[in-house]
C-alpha cells in the first residue's frame, strides 16, 4: 500500500478541496432538490442524513476511492476474521464475536472461540437470574438491591453508558453504581447510602492489577468486613470479571463467581463481554442480548453493505474529509436524548484511545492529523452554552446530532419542543444567516440606521457547518447496540485509512506506571534528584497544606 498522502484518491481529493472549500451547502441544497434522498443512508431503524455537509457527488465518490484504495474492505475482513490485525500486541480485536448472533465459527490460533463466549453469557445469564430472583441473597439472607461496580476505562464507560441509557428497562428495586476514581471521595459517596448487606460488587478488571480499582476494591472490602464483622461473607458479597483469575481468587473471589473474558477483548470494546455484567444484573439478560442482537446486525451491515452505503464507513470519511482536509481538530456528539448523557465519555475513549495516535503500522512517523478530539454534550442544554462557538466562532467543528422520534416520556409535548430544536439547528448551522437577511430582520425591529450599521456584523451567520443527523425510533436495547456498534466501526475504518493501530493503548498503560515513583516519595515525604524542580515545587507545597510546620 502507498502512504496515504501519495495515494491516487487522497490527491484528487486535495485537488476537489480547493474547490468545494468556497462552495456553500445552500448553493448545494438550492442546486438538488433531491439532496436528502441522495445523502441519506438507513440501516434498521437508524437514519443517517448526511446532507449537510460540505460534499457534491463527486467529493463522495472521492472518499469512498480513498476507502477502497486504503483497503478498508481488505482490513474489515481481516478483523472479523480474527487475524491479528493489533500488531503491538500480537493480537485480533474480536468484539465483533462477542455479540456473534449466528454463531459461526470464529477461529484464533486453530480455535473456534464461540463456544467460549456462549459458556460466559450462559454463566451470566444464569447467575443474574439468580440474583435478580432472589435466590442469590446477601449473606444475612436480604435481597441484592444495589450492584456496585468497581473498574476504570473500558471496564466502566461502556457498561455505564448502558445502564444509564437504558434505564427504563431496569428492574424494580435494582439499583447500580460505577465506582472508578481512585479519589476516595467516589467510593465513600456511594457507600453513605447502600447497606453491606444488600450489596454486591463487581470487580471489573482485565488485569486486575489496574492501582485505581484494585485501590477501590480493597476499601469496598474492608468497608464491608468493617460493617459486617463477618469477613466469611466477602464470597457472597464480592464477584469478579477478570482474564486474572489467579489475582482475583487472591482477593478472595470464588472460580465460580468469576466472569472471564480474553486478551483479544479491548478494554473498550468490552461492554458486549462479560464486563457488561452489572448490565444484566440491572436490565436482564434478554435485554442484555437484544443490545448483542442490535450490535451484530451492525456488524452484518458494515461487513456486506456496499462502501457507498455503509453507515459506519459513510460516517468515518466524512470524519477523514474534515479532519485531514478542513483541518477540523475536533468532531461534537450532540445527542438529544437525555437517556444518552454519557454518551460522549464512552466516546471519547473509543475513539481518543483508539485513534490518539502519531506512528504508523510500519512504525513511522505520520505526517498528517489522525483522530479528532471528541466531545459533546445533550441537547437542548447545550445550546445555551457552547453552541455560539459553533454558530460563530472560528474553528470548524463537525458534529453528529443525535434524536429518537418518540420518546418514553411523554410530558405535555416536551419531545416536540425537544425535535423543533434539534431541526432547527443543524438547519440553522448549514444555512447560516447573511447579511441581507439579519438586515431586514434589524429593519423589522425599527432601529436606527446608525445602530443597525453598529450592530449588523454581530447578526449574521456564515453557515456551512457541517452535521450528520441520526435518527431512531425510540431508545432500546437493540438500537442502543446498533448505534455503539457503529461509532466502533467508525473508529476502525478511520485508523484504516490513517494506516495506525487502533486496538493498542500504549498512552494509557505508560500512564498506569507513572504515578508508582511518586507515590513511594508522598510515603516518605522527601523530594527527588530525580524530579524537576516544578514537580518538586509543588510536592514540598503539598506537604506544607497537609502537615504546615510539622513537615
Ligand atoms: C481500554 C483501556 C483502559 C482499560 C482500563 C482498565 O481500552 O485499555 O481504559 O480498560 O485501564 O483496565 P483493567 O480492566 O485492566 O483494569
Amino acid at each position: 500500500m502507498s502512504k496515504l498522502t501519495e495515494m491516487k484518491s487522497w490527491k484528487a481529493l486535495e485537488q476537489h478541496f480547493e474547490v468545494i472549500q468556497n462552495t456553500h451547502m445552500r448553493a448545494l441544497f438550492a442546486a438538488d432538490p433531491q439532496r436528502f434522498t441522495t445523502f441519506s443512508a438507513e440501516m434498521g431503524d437508524i437514519l443517517l442524513d448526511y446532507s449537510k455537509n460540505r460534499i457534491t457527488s463527486e467529493s463522495f465518490d472521492l472518499l469512498m476511492a480513498l476507502a477502497r484504495e486504503a483497503d478498508v474492505e481488505g482490513w474489515r475482513d481481516n478483523m472479523f476474521a480474527g487475524e491479528p490485525i493489533n500488531i503491538s500486541e500480537y493480537r485480533p480485536a474480536l468484539h465483533t464475536a462477542l455479540r456473534n448472533r449466528s454463531n459461526k465459527p470464529v477461529m484464533v490460533d486453530g480455535e473456534n472461540v464461540m463456544p467460549k463466549v456462549n459458556r460466559v453469557l450462559a454463566q451470566m445469564r444464569y447467575f443474574s437470574e439468580r440474583v435478580r430472583g432472589g435466590h442469590w441473597r446477601g449473606y444475612s439472607g436480604e435481597l441484592i438491591t444495589d450492584v456496585i461496580n468497581i473498574g476504570i476505562g473500558g471496564s466502566d464507560l461502556g457498561p455505564h453508558v448502558v445502564c444509564d441509557a437504558m434505564k427504563p428497562f431496569a428492574q424494580r428495586g435494582m439499583n447500580v453504581h460505577f465506582v472508578s476514581n481512585v479519589d476516595p471521595t467516589h467510593l465513600t459517596e456511594i457507600l453513605k447510602f447502600v447497606k453491606p448487606e444488600s450489596c454486591l460488587f463487581i470487580i471489573s478488571s482485565k488485569s486486575f492489577t489496574t492501582q485505581e480499582t484494585m485501590m477501590n476494591a480493597h476499601s469496598a472490602r474492608e468497608w464491608f468486613v468493617n460493617v459486617t464483622n463477618n469477613e466469611s461473607a466477602v464470597a457472597r458479597h464480592f464477584v469478579a470479571v477478570t482474564t486474572n483469575k489467579e489475582k482475583a481468587t487472591e482477593f478472595g473471589v470464588l472460580s465460580e463467581n468469576m466472569f472471564e473474558f480474553w486478551d483479544w477483548v479491548g478494554g473498550r470494546y468490552s461492554l458486549w463481554s462479560a464486563i457488561g455484567l452489572p448490565i444484566v444484573l440491572y436490565l436482564g439478560m434478554d435485554r442484555f442480548e437484544e443490545m448483542l442482537d442490535g450490535a451484530h446486525a451492525m456488524d452484518m451491515h458494515f461487513k456486506s453493505t456496499p462502501l457507498e452505503r455503509n453507515i459506519p464507513v459513510i460516517l468515518a470519511m466524512l470524519g477523514i474529509w474534515y479532519n485531514n482536509f478542513f483541518d477540523a481538530q475536533s468532531h461534537a456528539v450532540i445527542s438529544y436524548n437525555q437517556y444518552l448523557r454519557r454518551l460522549p465519555a464512552h466516546l471519547q475513549q473509543l475513539d481518543m484511545e483508539s485513534n490518539g495516535k502519531t506512528i504508523n503500522r510500519q512504525g513511522e512517523r505520520v505526517d498528517y492529523l489522525t483522530g479528532p478530539i471528541i466531545w459533546g454534550e445533550t441537547g437542548s442544554n447545550c445550546q445555551h452554552a457552547f453552541f455560539q462557538l459553533l454558530h460563530q466562532g472560528t474553528k470548524p467543528v463537525p458534529a453528529d446530532f443525535m434524536i429518537p422520534a418518540r420518546t418514553r416520556n411523554p410530558l405535555r409535548g416536551q419531545h416536540r419542543v425537544l425535535l423543533a430544536n434539534f431541526f432547527a439547528q443543524t438547519q440553522a448551522l448549514m444555512k447560516g444567516k447573511t447579511e441581507a437577511e439579519a438586515l431586514a430582520e434589524l429593519q423589522t425591529e425599527g432601529l436606527s440606521a446608525e445602530k443597525i450599521a453598529e450592530v449588523l456584523p454581530h447578526k449574521i451567520f456564515e453557515g456551512n457547518k457541517p452535521t450528520n443527523s441520526i435518527m431512531f425510533d425510540k431508545l432500546d436495547p437493540r438500537t442502543l447496540g446498533a448505534i455503539l456498534a457503529m461509532y466502533e466501526h467508525k473508529v476502525f475504518v478511520q485508523g484504516v485509512i490513517w494506516n495506525i493501530n487502533s486496538f493498542d493503548q500504549w498512552g494509557v498503560e505508560y500512564g498506569k506506571k507513572l504515578a508508582g515513583h511518586i507515590h513511594d516519595t508522598l510515603l516518605t515525604r522527601s523530594v527527588s534528584d530525580d524530579y524537576d524542580s516544578s514537580t518538586n515545587g509543588l510536592i514540598q507545597h503539598y506537604y506544607q497544606l497537609r502537615f504546615g510546620d510539622e513537615n
